[in-house]
C-alpha cells in the first residue's frame, strides 16, 4: 500500500479573461478560481434545504461506490427516491449513493436563472448544464469525460476532495480499455503498488473544494472525487472545437461506447475479465522494475 504523489492545485481570485485564456486554457492547466460565483443569487441561495423546496417530489435515480458486473452497464443506478428523503438522507449523516449527470434544464429549470456562464474565454455549450450530489463518504470512480469538453466544476454546501490526473497518466493509472475510466479494484486512496507498479508513476493534484469553488479541468483530464460531506455541484462544459480532438471525441460517443454496451450484452462477465486482464499484464510488463 502506499499513497499518490500529489501537488497542490493553482489558486487564483479575479482572474481576467486574457490571463485565464493564456496561463490556462491555452496550455491545458487546471486551477481552482476563488470568488466567480460570487455574484451569483445560486452563491447565497443554494443549499440542501433550497433543493428540497424546489425538487423535493422528483423521483432520482441514485448510484452507489459497487463496481458495475457483467451485463450491466455503468448507466444503471443502484436505487430510486424521492429527491427531499435523498437530501435528508444526505443531512444526516455518510451514504454512498450519489446523483450523476443530472440535466438541470430539463430537471430543475429554475437554477438556471440563479447561475452564469462565466466570461473567460470558454465557449460553453448551453444545453448541457448538469448537476452532481453526494454524500458523506461517497466517491466518484476515476474517470474522464468522454466527450472530452473543457468542464467548469462549482461545488455548493459542503466540501469535497478532488484529485486530478492529467491524461499523459491514463498510461499509469490502467485504464480499462473502452472505457473512461480505470480498474475499479484499485483503491485510489490506498494503492497498491506491488500489485499495480505503474501505480508508483501518477502524480496527482490535490484540490480541496469548498461552498462556490470553481475547478477548471481541462480536456482529457481524470478526475477522483471524495464528498468529504454531503453537498452537490453543477458542470458547464465546453466542447472540443480542435478537428483532432473534435474526432477523438466522436469516436468515444459513437463507436466506443456502443461497441462496449455490445460486448457487454453479448459476452457479459468474460468479456470485462478478458480486456482488464490483458490490460493488467501488459502494464505491469511495462512499468514494472
Ligand atoms: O462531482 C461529481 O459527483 C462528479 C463530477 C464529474 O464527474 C464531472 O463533472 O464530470
Amino acid at each position: 500500500m502506499g499513497t499518490f504523489k500529489t501537488i497542490p492545485i493553482e489558486r487564483v481570485k479575479d482572474i481576467s479573461k486574457t490571463e485565464f485564456i493564456e496561463k490556462y486554457h491555452k496550455p491545458q492547466i487546471p486551477v481552482l478560481l476563488e470568488g466567480l460565483t460570487k455574484n451569483w443569487p445560486a452563491y447565497t441561495k443554494w443549499n440542501l434545504e433550497y433543493i428540497q423546496q424546489l425538487a423535493g417530489d422528483q423521483l432520482v435515480p441514485l448510484y452507489n461506490n459497487k463496481p458495475t458486473k457483467g451485463k450491466q452497464n455503468s448507466a444503471v443506478p443502484a436505487t430510486e427516491m424521492r429527491l427531499y428523503d435523498y437530501l435528508e438522507l444526505l443531512k444526516a449523516g455518510p451514504t454512498d449513493l450519489r446523483i450523476f449527470f443530472y440535466n438541470i434544464l430539463d430537471k430543475m429549470p429554475a437554477l438556471a436563472n440563479d447561475f452564469e456562464y462565466p466570461d473567460i474565454g470558454l465557449k460553453f455549450f448551453k444545453r448541457l448544464p448538469v448537476m452532481f450530489f453526494g454524500g458523506e463518504g461517497s466517491k466518484v470512480l476515476a474517470h474522464y469525460d468522454m466527450d472530452l469538453a473543457d468542464l467548469m466544476h462549482f461545488h455548493f454546501h459542503g466540501t469535497k476532495s478532488v484529485t486530478l490526473f492529467s491524461p499523459g497518466q491514463s498510461r499509469y493509472l490502467y485504464k480499462v480499455p473502452f472505457a473512461v475510466h480505470n480498474l475499479e479494484t484499485i483503491d485510489m486512496d490506498h494503492p497498491d503498488f506491488e500489485q499495480y507498479p505503474a501505480l508508483k508513476n501518477v502524480i496527482g493534484i490535490e484540490v480541496l473544494m469548498n461552498h462556490g469553488d470553481a475547478l477548471y479541468m481541462p480536456s482529457g483530464y481524470w478526475h477522483y472525487i471524495k464528498y468529504l460531506n454531503g453537498g452537490f455541484s453543477i458542470t458547464l462544459r465546453a466542447l472540443p472545437t480542435k478537428p483532432h480532438r473534435l474526432l477523438k471525441t466522436a469516436y468515444n460517443l459513437f463507436f466506443i461506447r456502443h461497441f462496449e454496451n455490445l460486448m457487454r450484452k453479448t459476452m457479459g462477465q468474460k468479456w470485462v475479465d478478458y480486456k482488464e486482464n490483458r490490460m493488467v499484464r501488459q502494464t505491469n510488463r511495462k512499468f514494472s522494475v
